[in-house]
């Protein structure tokens, strides 16, 4: 049972909430940036910026979307600290919102890459992110969000929209972590022991990770027909059920038709690890381009969509020690893992 937390939402939001007025123009940005404290040890270096880490590219886009995103109150965005399973959420709400519109046999998840049809909101390229196409984007939008609560472009979180938080055991996002980044060149070559004190002391991209699942889960308590949060292994436990629970948060609950044809079941399937990994378009190309910045392989997205993988790859003693960091940092917000 969820206590309620022992900070407010405001608390937890004005320690580091940023404000247009913080972000310099988009010309002195670069400058703004080098100036920040950099840190190596993962495949690229990152950068501290109030608090979260941040490869440097992604960090220029998150100020500029400070500057130029404009939220709506029918947007839907999905937010999440990175390998907690963005991509299948991507998919889920895409399948839930689009039912009606796609047939199960010929839909476009079939075809697009999971992380190609929703946009990010901090990463330009591929037909997305803070620019004119985003913004020509009919409503109501999907967009995905890997900017922590506290760092969201202003009003989101008070226009009206809905956003899905997804977080998930940070042993298993460290393990994941880890082979994404020992997968971007044959030279990365992280050490899980390396990594592993890396991610314990909070440093990894969007990291801490506790802070970023913290602020989100506070403003869900405070705000719960507007934020919802959700775990990775409650969806591998029952996502039929979640996605009627995602139906119902975004307004959109299924009807008894739907319930009667299976229809939970159709986007629980389509959305399957074994049935994306088994397309062509998971398997082979590039996504997520930043203009020639940052391109990631289409088949990087899946790994083994396993809960408790991090069993293979590190000790009982490790996984101890980062569950009782992570239980110590959430103290008092009745979030545990
Ligand atoms: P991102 O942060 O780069 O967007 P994200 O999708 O959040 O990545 O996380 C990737 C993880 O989700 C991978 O976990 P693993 O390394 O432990 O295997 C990936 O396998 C898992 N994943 C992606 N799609 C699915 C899915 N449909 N079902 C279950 N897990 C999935």
């Amino acid at each position: 049972m969820a206590q309620l937390p022992s900070k407010t939402k405001s608390d937890s939001e004005s320690a580091t909430k940023t404000s247009p007025e913080d972000v310099p123009p988009k010309k002195c940005l670069d400058d703004f940036i080098s100036a920040l404290p950099t840190r190596e040890g993962w495949a690229r270096p990152l950068i501290q910026y109030k608090k979260y880490w941040f490869n440097p590219v992604m960090l220029k886009h998150i100020l500029l979307a400070e500057q130029a995103f404009v939220p709506r109150a029918d947007d839907i965005i999905l937010a999440a600290q990175p390998k907690s399973g963005t991509t299948w959420l991507k998919a889920l709400v895409f399948a839930i919102a689009n039912r009606a519109r796609y047939s199960f046999s010929d839909h476009p998840l079939l075809t697009r890459h999971a992380q190609d049809v929703v946009p990010y909101i901090e990463i330009p390229g591929a037909g997305t992110g803070h620019s004119d196409i985003e913004s020509s984007l009919p409503s109501p939008r999907i967009l995905a969000t890997h900017i922590p609560l506290s760092l969201l472009p202003p009003h989101t979180t008070t226009c009206g929209c809905r956003i899905v938080y997804l977080c998930r055991d940070p042993k298993d996002v460290l393990v994941s972590r880890l082979h994404f980044e020992n997968s971007f060149t044959k030279a990365s070559n992280i050490s899980m022991d390396n990594a592993f004190s890396m991610f314990c002391e909070g440093f990894s991209p969007y990291g801490p990770l506790w802070d970023h699942c913290r602020e989100y889960w506070e403003a869900s308590l405070v705000r719960p027909n507007h934020i919802i949060f959700l775990k990775y292994e409650e969806i591998k436990a029952d996502p039929v059920q979640v996605v009627r629970k995602l139906a119902t948060f975004l307004g959109i609950p299924l009807t008894q038709e739907e319930e009667s044809s299976g229809v939970a079941q159709e986007v629980a399937r389509l959305c399957s690890f074994e049935m994306l990994t088994s397309l062509q378009v998971s398997k082979v190309g590039v996504t997520h381009h930043v203009g020639n910045e940052v391109y990631v392989r289409s088949s990087s997205f899946y790994r083994k969509g396993k809960v408790g993988d991090w069993a293979n790859h590190m000790s009982q003693e490790m996984g101890e020690k980062l569950d009782a960091i992570v239980e110590e940092k959430l103290k008092g917000s009745g979030l545990v893992f």
